[in-house]
């Protein structure tokens, strides 16, 4: 506790009062408030100090300021008597120095997570934690953004991958685009359907049926028809044809991209008695074929299987 004496006019108990502290600072006690004068010949109570700048603000975040006046009552209706006695008592509620407030965020003081963004407040400091982290800014957490839902990456396209702060997405192969817009490779999105049930390989001949004239387009197999051509050959007399065809040198990954091959047609006891050039690319979840006219007659038809 610092007390301070000091001598000062009080011409009437509402009087501002200009206060001049040691450390050079000027207190403006803008009203005197609530003095119940009694009839004892001295009176000392509290007056309560309105602030009215920022470094008042300041100083009364630091200190708890009481004015106690010592009035004699009878003097009080005697403007030209002075008031004898004046204190200001000071009590200490901070043990730091008597001075404005510290900026603990650029003091680099404070306790905030590194991942959180400090604010100074007077008397003290806040922590909010930045966006992509979770926490009450002294502890910040990385919102696991691919595991929360919480991403915007394409949602059957691509994938999402957790960072610090952020999460990043990535198209799939063979999509591409910046991991929010994906979009495939166009014979992934427009091709023919091959779906009827009498193409499979477990079908028998009832009819003969062929690709002759077939395309020139891409052409997925789904639905009855299987999903992919066999690669390896069937019998004959299947998929309601004569001479079955089947895919030769195997299927592409996602990553060969658009390859070339060889769809042998089996007959007379050669599996690739006729052969045909075509190009097959993996979509990730099938594929599509680019099929031409076959070379020999009607007898001739691309099998499917599961
Ligand atoms: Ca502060
Ligand atoms: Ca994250």
């Amino acid at each position: 506790m610092v007390t301070l004496g000091m001598m000062c006019h009080v011409p009437t108990v509402t009087t501002t009062l200009v206060l001049k502290t040691w450390m050079n600072v000027t207190l403006v006690l803008i009203s005197v408030t609530s003095i119940p004068f009694a009839r004892t010949p001295w009176v000392h109570t509290n007056a309560r100090v309105m602030l009215g700048t920022q470094e008042m603000e300041n100083l009364a975040m630091a200190f708890e300021i009481q004015l106690i006046l010592h009035v004699r009552p009878s003097l009080l209706s005697d403007p030209s008597v002075d008031i004898s006695v004046c204190c200001v008592t000071i009590n200490k509620k901070r043990s730091s120095p008597f001075s404005p407030d510290i900026d603990e965020c650029s003091t680099n003081s404070h306790s905030c997570d590194v991942n959180a963004v400090c604010s100074n407040t007077v008397g003290s400091y806040a922590c909010a934690c930045k966006a992509g982290f979770i926490g009450d800014g002294f502890t910040c957490t990385d919102i696991d953004e691919c595991a929360s839902g919480t991403h915007n990456c394409h949602s059957s396209l691509a994938s999402c991958t957790n960072t610090m702060g952020s999460f990043s997405c990535s198209c799939n192969n063979p999509s591409s685009g910046d991991g929010r817009t994906c979009n495939l490779p166009s014979e992934c999105q427009n091709y023919g359907s091959l779906n009827n049930a009498d193409r499979k390989i477990t079908y028998g001949r009832p009819n003969n049926y062929c690709d002759s004239g077939i395309g020139p387009g891409w052409f997925r197999f789904e639905g009855s028809a299987g999903t992919r051509m066999p690669t390896s050959y069937p019998p004959t007399y299947r998929c309601n044809t004569d001479a079955t065809g089947w895919l030769n040198g195997g299927h592409p990954t996602v990553a060969d991209g658009q390859v070339s091959r060889t769809v042998c047609f089996h007959w007379s006891g050669n599996c690739c008695y006729w052969s045909t050039n075509i190009k097959v690319r993996n979509c990730g979840s099938y594929y599509v074929y680019y099929l031409s006219d076959t070379p020999y007659g009607c007898y001739l038809l691309c099998c499917g299987t599961n």
